[in-house]
């Protein structure tokens, strides 16, 4: 295994720099470097050197043992300062030493987790923390980077082994005498991780806008103020606003941290019958977008009007509310009336949503759990046909076990590991 190294803190200038290297030359490289020697673990100050034995940098040189480090191997973590001359100097050096090379993204990650450090889920939850915007963002991932998940999965394993070799116990025995009826205990354990297992499975779509962001898509007629709502809501002037009725063609999305929930605001183009070819096309994508979006804010009296469905929990208010004094309530983009009220309902709304998630968070996590899922109904319909076919029924409740392997990342995940560490940052 190479000993590999990489700028762990962002590019750029900053108070300090981390440089991170990894692998059993770790120590001893960064003890070359200082021309002193290291603890095993632990933490000097030292000067480093170039090889003409003038001083690079002076810093921090942290030292962790194997297996006690992040990747698991011998680690050193230089600090050095944070400018672009005093890292390249450094990593120049360090480049140059014989069995050192760059990492790859991710790869000290991937060290981790080969190493056992972390399961899958929780290389995962690390993407997802050192992508996190918002509030909501950072504890979704907190908590799968804490192994939730991972021990989740173990517990259900452990019922099903439980379950699978009651049931094997069965079968080497055929021919004597079964003291006990194993099938109540097996069908509680099973349908007990059953119940875990759908719940989970169904909050993942809540749980991937978490990661991912919730759509919340503004819609009315031409003119009604839609792309002067977004400016407003969004402080800065991101959409093209006139008096010319059909002004917004194109979606434009701002992303915006909306009390914590991640949530990128859709301006549409307004919904009218129109002879003009791009803007039909405009339209039709509008509608498009609006349906598939989380919410919909109508800025309409009319909302059922519009040709896009309504449906539970969507916003309707009604705009340019300051030319207006017969109305109650109401916005205006252009005062900021009734912004806050938009934006504490918009947030309450996805709010509530938000809390009926579990801990598994992607499309990935699903797949594994419905294939869990599914061999886990099958064991329970072949289990009705008594000890006869409780061979087959062990083998269902194998092939579940299988799955929840496979989410934790212990089995069968090797092509989808690259693709895992591909969106990872270098240095991490
Ligand atoms: N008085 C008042 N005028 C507004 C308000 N919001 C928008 N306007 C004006 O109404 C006109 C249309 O505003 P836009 O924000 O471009 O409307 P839109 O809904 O995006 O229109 P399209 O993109 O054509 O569908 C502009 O002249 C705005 O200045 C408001 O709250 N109050
Ligand atoms: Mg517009």
């Amino acid at each position: 295994m190479d000993t590999i190294f990489a700028l762990a803190s962002a590019q750029g200038k900053a108070g300090v720099a981390v440089i991170r290297l990894s692998g059993h030359l770790a120590h001893s490289a960064a003890a070359a470097l200082t021309r002193d020697t290291l603890p095993a673990r632990g933490m000097r100050v030292r000067a480093l050197f170039a090889t003409d034995g003038s001083i690079l940098d002076e810093g921090l040189v942290l030292t962790f043992q194997a297996p006690a480090s992040f990747t698991g191997e011998d680690v050193a973590e230089l600090q050095v300062h944070g400018s672009m001359a005093s890292v390249n100097a450094v990593m120049r050096s360090l480049g140059d030493t014989e069995g050192l090379r760059l990492a790859e993204p991710g790869e000290f990650t991937r060290r981790a987790l080969e190493n056992g450090k972390m399961d899958l889920t929780q290389v995962e939850g690390l993407a997802d923390l050192i992508d996190a915007e918002t509030e909501a963002q950072r504890k979704q991932a907190q908590t799968i980077l804490a192994g939730e998940l991972g021990s989740l999965a173990e517990r259900w394993r452990r019922d099903l082994i439980r379950a699978a070799s009651l049931l094997e116990a069965v079968i080497d025995f055929a021919d004597e005498e079964v003291p006990t009826d194993v099938t109540p205990e097996v069908r509680s354990l099973v349908t007990g991780v059953m119940a875990d297992v759908q719940r989970e499975a169904d909050g993942v779509r809540i749980a991937e806008r978490i990661r991912s962001g919730f759509e919340v898509a503004i819609v009315g007629l031409p003119n009604a103020g839609k792309s002067t709502l977004l400016n407003a809501l969004a402080g800065r002037d991101a959409a093209i606003t006139s008096e010319y009725a059909g002004t917004t063609r194109d979606v434009i999305e701002v992303r915006m941290d909306l009390e914590g929930l991640p949530v990128t605001l859709l301006d549409t183009a307004g919904l009218r019958e129109t002879e003009d070819h791009v803007e039909s096309l405009g339209i039709e994508l509008a509608i498009k977008r609006a349906e598939a979006a989380d919410l919909r804010v109508f800025l309409t009296e009319d909302p059922m009007s519009l040709g896009v469905s309504v449906r539970d929990g969507d916003i309707q208010v009604l705009p340019k509310a300051d030319l207006r004094d017969d109305i109650k309530g109401g916005i205006s983009g252009k005062t900021g009336k009734g912004l806050d009220q938009l934006i504490s309902d918009i947030s309450r709304i996805l709010g509530g949503r938000a809390t009926s998630y579990g801990i598994a968070t992607r499309e990935r996590h699903r797949i594994s759990l419905n294939n869990a899922q599914e061999a886990l109904g099958a064991a329970m319909s072949v289990l009705e046909s008594g000890p006869d076919l409780y061979d087959i029924a062990a083998e269902e409740l194998r092939t579940a076990i299988r799955a929840l392997e496979a989410l934790v990342g212990r089995i069968g995940v090797e092509d989808l590991l690259d693709e895992i560490f591909a969106s990872f940052c270098l240095g991490k």
